[in-house]
């Protein structure tokens, strides 16, 4: 129904639908959480799960904020102080983003990972886990894997427990969040407790359709302003009548269709006029005609993106860049 297509809609897999759609017919408010490793930058990439979020709340989904500040230490993001500040500074963005904070619970790791109980499950956990597995499932996590630290085989079995600890139902990330995933599914169910549905959205490729890097300044944050949206959509990669693998499209996709019912593309009268376009299929069928340039595109994408980010950027101030 409504809902299932809602919480499905922009994702990549479920694990598994069958008991997603049992969550939704159970009585009980089902709870949903995702976390994040605290950041200096909150840009598209952690846009894309907030959306998530917000449409599982429309669903009727409780919403957990995981600030991971402890997983941030152990995977070498900043000294403990660092990463306790930036998941302060955090939260606010993910509020400001629209997770209203009347409704979304935004616990900080911290505050439950140093528990006696916590910590003697983890090594419960240790006791169940291969190395090889704990090492495996953070491929698309960690730095530096040629050359792990123990820190960073703890964080799996920590971010597992976590889904057992704050009673989630339903575990939402980034594909490179699944083999973590996968290991609480397997790991948690001998130790008592349940095997979490895990959502996952795709992880969206940068402006210059390469991976997103900040190195690369490839992609747009939360306190880039009106000037550097329009600079960098400007030079994003953006091939005419293509919508695969396509950025500014994957923009329109994943951030502005999802928040606004239906767009308005400017455009001057000699090129066709305004285009009011209502659904991301819509503007793919009228894209990969040629009948829409992607300079008039990239216009709209920019004008529509500051829209959203502006706000958030005055709500949060200056955001102190500590990495
Ligand atoms: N692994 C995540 C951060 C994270 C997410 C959850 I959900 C946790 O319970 C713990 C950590 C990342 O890559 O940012």
């Amino acid at each position: 129904d409504d809902a299932l297509r809602l919480i499905l809609r922009n994702t990549q897999e479920v694990v598994k639908e069958d008991e997603l759609r049992a969550l939704l017919e159970n009585e009980r408010t089902p709870i949903a959480y995702t976390g994040y490793e605290p950041s200096g930058k909150i840009h598209m990439g952690h846009m894309l799960t907030v959306n998530k979020l917000l449409d599982l709340q429309k669903a009727g989904f409780k919403i957990i904020v995981l600030l991971a500040d402890l997983h941030g230490y152990l995977n070498e993001k900043g000294s403990f102080d660092d990463v306790q500040r930036i998941a302060e500074m955090n939260r606010r963005a993910f509020i400001a983003l629209g997770l209203d904070p009347e409704k979304t619970e935004f616990v900080k790791g911290s505050s439950f990972q140093l528990e006696p109980d916590y910590m003697l499950n983890i090594l419960k956990l240790a006791r169940d886990t291969t190395l090889n597995r704990a090492k495996r499932s953070m491929d698309e996590i960690s730095r530096g894997m040629e050359n792990p630290k123990v820190s960073q085989m703890i964080y799996p079995l920590m971010q597992a427990m976590d889904i057992a600890r704050l009673n989630v139902d339903l575990a939402v990330g980034g594909i490179d969040q699944r083999k973590i995933h996968m290991l609480a599914r397997e790991n948690l169910p001998p130790l008592g407790f349940r095997a979490p549905t895990c959502l996952h959205t795709p992880i969206l490729l940068g402006l210059d359709g390469e991976k997103m890097s900040s190195s690369q300044g490839n992609y747009i944050s939360v306190d880039d302003d009106v000037n550097a949206i329009k600079k960098k959509i400007r030079g994003a990669f953006c091939p005419a009548k293509v919508i695969e693998d396509n950025p500014i499209i994957e923009i329109f996709r994943y951030h502005i269709f999802p928040r606004f019912e239906r767009i308005v593309i400017e455009r001057p009268e000699k090129y066709g006029g305004n285009l009011e376009i209502e659904s991301i299929e819509e503007l793919g069928r009228i894209f990969s005609k040629g009948e829409l340039h992607p300079m008039d595109l990239k216009n709209a994408a920019a004008s529509y993106l500051n829209e959203i980010i502006e706000p958030v950027r005055l709500k949060i101030g200056e955001v102190d860049d500590t990495r």
